[in-house]
């Protein structure tokens, strides 16, 4: 079964969306299998987002995903790299679609709420940079046959 990492980055924390968001991945169906409140450490933030690191953003994306509290989860589904990708919508919220996390709940590019892994590559390496394997459950739902055709 895919996995992604998915983070409520500090502004949708401060704002108070953290409900509403887990709600949209809630509702479609993923299976939630770790969780966390965690404050990000810069160390972990420069390699979280190593791939960006000559890019003109980077610092002040470091110190924002540095700067408060966020929540940090990995979803379970088949496909759930792209399902995640596809419920945030495009980096930028100007261009969002409505219906998105960002299309819906954000306007600026470096305040755009959420992230979540694009290749189920970046899923593994991210998902060990916040997350123990033992602090990953494996469980199942009586209603997995509701959601996903056995
Ligand atoms: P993604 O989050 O949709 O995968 P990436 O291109 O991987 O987008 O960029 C990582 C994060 O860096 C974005 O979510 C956003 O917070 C920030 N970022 C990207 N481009 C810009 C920019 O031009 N200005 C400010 N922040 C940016
Ligand atoms: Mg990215």
């Amino acid at each position: 079964m895919e996995r992604t990492l998915f983070l409520v980055k500090p502004d949708g924390l401060q704002r108070g969306l953290v409900g509403e968001i887990i709600s949209r991945l809630e509702g479609r169906g993923l299976k939630l299998v770790a969780m966390k409140l965690m404050r990000m450490e810069e160390d972990q933030a420069r390699r979280h987002y190593g791939e960006h690191v000559d890019r003109p953003f980077f610092p002040g994306l470091v110190e924002f995903i540095t700067s408060g509290p966020l929540v940090a989860m990995v979803w379970e589904a088949d496909n759930a790299v792209e399902i995640v990708r596809g419920t945030i919508g495009g980096t930028d919220p100007v261009s969002s679609a409505p219906g998105t996390i960002r299309g819906d709940l954000g306007v600026n590019i470096g305040r755009n709420l959420v992230h979540g892994s694009d290749s189920t590559e970046s899923a593994q390496r991210e998902i060990s940079l916040f997350f123990s394997p033992q602090e990953i459950l494996d469980y199942s739902r009586s209603v997995d046959p509701w959601i996903t055709e056995p």
